[in-house]
């Protein structure tokens, strides 16, 4: 799954446009680097990113799916407001990425009719604070409660367990420490039931390892996404893509060589 961000800075019409033919320039590019899934972003999730309106939202998001729908290639949309589900599912995205989990009011009746693909993320707290001071008694026991629990009540809700897949929200109101015990246990959430989908790409608990700076973590974030892989992962959420896929079809050599 590659990365597509939309957010730009400026809001004249002439930065708009701009963020959005780079948007589909690097979707483009990522497509061609061996992406299986696009997962597109209108708003900012990182620790302490300000929110952004509905609006601001779908103005950033609809032109990019419009463009983007003739790749053929599944379209994510990263998300957590039940009026933009709704409105790009109707726009022909072919699967929601709810870093809320779906917790929104609302947000669990905008994907339950549809077929859509959904993603169910952990996160303790909100973007804004979530870093300030993440606590568990049992990180891993949490976020699988957490997990099955949010699968339960969209099943509750109608909807097919194969739509579902599941992600421990690695960065998500987590020390670093929290996130290498969410990795190392991967085999127990997957025990759960569901496909796990996984976010690590040049994330802090990379640096924190590397020592290395957010535009230097592309060896780190590899080895991060073959870990996950090598422990049950189905989908790797990446903003390299090449690097990443090289990497995994050498794991997959050496893991099923078929002479
Ligand atoms: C994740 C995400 C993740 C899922 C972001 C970043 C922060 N969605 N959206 N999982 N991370 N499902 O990419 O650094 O880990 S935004």
């Amino acid at each position: 799954m590659g990365i597509i961000n939309v957010t730009p800075d400026s809001f004249s019409d002439g930065g708009k446009n701009l963020a959005l033919d780079a948007a589909i320039a690097h979707a483009h590019a990522l497509i061609a680097e061996g992406a299986d899934i696009l997962d597109l972003g209108g708003e900012s999730t990182r620790p302490g990113a300000q929110p952004v309106s509905q609006e601001d939202e779908l103005a950033r998001l609809l032109p990019l799916i419009e463009a983007l729908r003739a790749t053929g290639v599944p379209l994510s949309v990263d998300t957590f407001k039940p009026g933009v589900m709704h409105a790009v599912l109707d726009a022909g995205a072919d699967m929601i990425n709810d870093i809320y989990g779906f917790r929104q009011p609302g947000a669990i009746e905008a994907v339950a009719r549809g077929t859509s693909g959904l993603c169910v993320m952990h996160m303790q707290g909100e973007p804004r604070t979530m870093q300030q001071a993440p606590v568990y008694a049992d990180v891993v026991g949490e976020v699988s409660a957490f997990l099955a629990g949010r699968a339960e009540r969209l099943s509750a809700a109608g909807v097919r367990r194969e739509r579902i897949c599941l992600d421990p929200g690695f960065g998500f109101g987590k020390t670093t420490g929290h996130n290498y015990q969410l990795m190392r246990s991967l085999p127990a959430m997957g025990a759960l039931g569901y496909p796990l989908l996984i976010g690590v790409s040049r994330k802090t608990m990379i640096g924190a390892v590397t020592g290395k700076p957010v535009g230097e973590r592309l060896a780190g974030s590899v080895a991060a996404a073959l870990a996950a892989v090598d422990r049950g992962a189905a989908i790797v959420r990446v903003h390299d893509v090449a690097a990443t896929v090289d990497a995994l079809k050498v794991w997959r050599a050496v893991q099923a060589w078929d002479d």
